[in-house]
């Protein structure tokens, strides 16, 4: 691997840590608001953040790399409304998308096929990625100033699903 590849994926690793800081910080705000479905929703989004970066990190060590951890910037802290939360959301999301295809780029320069392969994860990831968060905003445009509405959309945030919850008290023994 060339170090100009081991950089760029070094930084995705702080990349996506940065994702889950940034996530965590609007679960923070969700909770201050006390909408608890979409805390909820957006700790699952902490968590697949975290796996995200872990998953270049691995993939670092497997080839034969020491990943550097370097320092997470401070997220957005403030947000106007959820609208905004999840306007913001989307916008880091279509930043992390053009990551990915830089990462893609590069590797095609460097003709590093594993890497090439291993981003096609991502790259698919990525569709997903933008187009839940962009559901749920196009929803709460929708629904606008509704009460009920957004209490529903609460309810519904609040099923989503994930395997392995470290928001749970019983997570760290
Ligand atoms: Fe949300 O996809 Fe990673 O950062």
């Amino acid at each position: 691997m060339t170090d100009r590849i081991f950089n760029e994926l070094n930084r995705q690793v702080n990349e996506e840590f940065y994702s889950a800081y940034l996530y965590l910080s609007i679960v923070s705000y969700f909770e201050s608001i006390n909408l608890q479905g979409f805390a909820h929703w957006m700790k699952a989004q902490v968590q697949e953040e975290i796996m995200h970066a872990m998953k270049f990190f691995n993939y670092l060590v497997e080839r034969g790399k020491k990943p550097e951890l370097l320092e997470i910037k401070k997220p957005e802290t403030k947000f106007e409304s959820i609208l905004d939360a999840f306007e913001k959301a989307l916008k880091h999301e279509k930043y992390i998308t053009s990551r990915i295809w830089e990462l893609v780029k590069i590797s095609e320069d460097e003709k590093d096929y594993a890497t090439l392969d291993f981003l096609k994860w991502y790259v698919k990831e990525q569709v997903e990625e933008e187009l839940s968060v962009d559901t749920i905003l196009q929803k709460l445009k929708m629904i606008s100033n509704s009460n009920s509405g957004l209490l529903y959309l609460d309810k519904e945030m609040g099923k989503r699903e994930y395997p392995q919850n470290i928001f749970d008290k019983g997570y760290i023994d």
